[in-house]
């Protein structure tokens, strides 16, 4: 029988966390034949709530479920973490500036980041998806100089699943047909889904497409502003489909993408394609024995290369504050 892998949530009491651990629980995220066992961080408020919800996992009987602890500390909560997932964050509130939001995440990550440092597993992979995804991601990382860099990821397969949605529904190709989409940038209204290196059922997605004004005023703001078009809906912000792409997000990183595909991650920037090195940006990635790589070689058209520039100027921005915060 194999070793249980030890997965930590944060944030697990709230809206993403419920959707999310069940079907960590259930296998979804590492395997149908891999155990896990969960670790829960809450700050005190979301303890009682997490019980309730660890009460239901124990319900549910999961043959894979092998333990869950709760706790409000996250040098216990990361105690050995195989996998993190840095959910719960600090929400934007009315009148609050974007330096507040930073300070008020770069709370909660540097001392996560710091106990990831000191107590997860030495294979821990991290992904961050609580907002601001690229920044926190950044903070955390920072603050665990024994953890090598390219462990601390940032959450775009949301905005990576919505682009293939809206593309097929434009095609009628199936999104098993879709392939080698991208998500450019950062995690928020500059981000860039790109589908000019995309194929729709072995075509090159842009010419199958044939509109690019259609790309610039629709395809593009429909991805970008999905999250606030789901809140208007909904009443609540996108849940199910923010634990989906997490699980598909760890799954892929894992497991690896099939050898004709790639799929886009927040990852630590090497320099490639203009990304300030460092930096978390979102590109297209590969996943090879638990590894992302950067997608070498792709040609960055005018239309594609303004907008990623955008994109990866609010996440130099962004450092910039964080810095000046001393948060990293
Ligand atoms: P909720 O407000 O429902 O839940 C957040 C939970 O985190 C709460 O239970 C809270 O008590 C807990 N929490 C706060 N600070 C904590 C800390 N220091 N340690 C442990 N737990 C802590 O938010 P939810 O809807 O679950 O969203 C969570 C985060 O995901 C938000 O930051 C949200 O902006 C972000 N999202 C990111 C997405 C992405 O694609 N990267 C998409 C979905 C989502 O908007």
């Amino acid at each position: 029988t194999r070793t249980p892998v030890t997965v930590t949530v944060t944030g697990a009491a709230g809206q993403i966390g419920y959707a999310l651990l069940f079907r960590i629980a259930s296998g979804q995220l590492l395997g149908a034949d891999v155990p896990v066992k969960l670790r829960l961080l809450e700050i005190p408020q979301g303890l009682k709530a997490a019980e309730g919800t660890a009460m239901e996992l124990d319900d549910c009987a999961f043959p894979l479920l092998q333990g869950i602890d709760i706790s409000d500390d996250p040098n216990v909560g990361f105690d050995g973490a195989n996998v993190a997932l840095l959910v719960g964050a600090r929400p934007r509130t009315k009148g609050m500036e974007r330096g507040d939001l930073l300070e008020a995440n770069g709370g909660i990550f540097k001392p996560q980041g710091k106990a990831i440092n000191d107590h997860a597993a030495d294979d821990i992979k991290v992904l961050v998806v609580g907002n601001p995804a690229n920044t926190n991601a950044l903070i955390a990382q920072a603050a665990a100089p024994d953890v090598p860099a390219e462990r601390f990821t940032a959450m775009t397969r949301l905005d990576h699943n919505r682009a293939l949605s809206q593309l097929s529904k434009k095609t009628g190709a199936p999104v098993s047909e879709i392939k080698k989409l991208t998500i450019w940038g950062n995690h928020s209204a500059t981000q860039y889904p790109d589908v000019f290196h995309a194929e729709v059922a072995g075509k090159n997605a842009a010419e199958v497409v044939n509109d690019e004004q259609w790309l610039a005023d629709t395809f593009i703001p429909t991805v970008a502003k999905r999250g606030a078009a789901i809140i208007e809906a909904r009443g609540a912000s996108s849940a199910a489909s923010a634990a989906n792409a997490a699980i598909d997000h760890v799954h892929t990183w894992v497991n690896g993408t099939d050898a004709d595909n790639w799929t886009s991650a927040g990852v630590v920037s090497d320099g490639s394609y203009g990304v300030p090195e460092g930096l978390i940006s979102s590109f297209p990635v590969t996943a090879a024995n638990g590894k992302f790589e950067i997608v070498q070689g792709l040609d960055v058209n005018e239309f594609s290369r303004t907008r990623i520039d955008a994109s990866v100027k609010e996440l130099e921005e962004e450092r910039e504050a964080v810095r000046g915060l001393g948060l990293i």
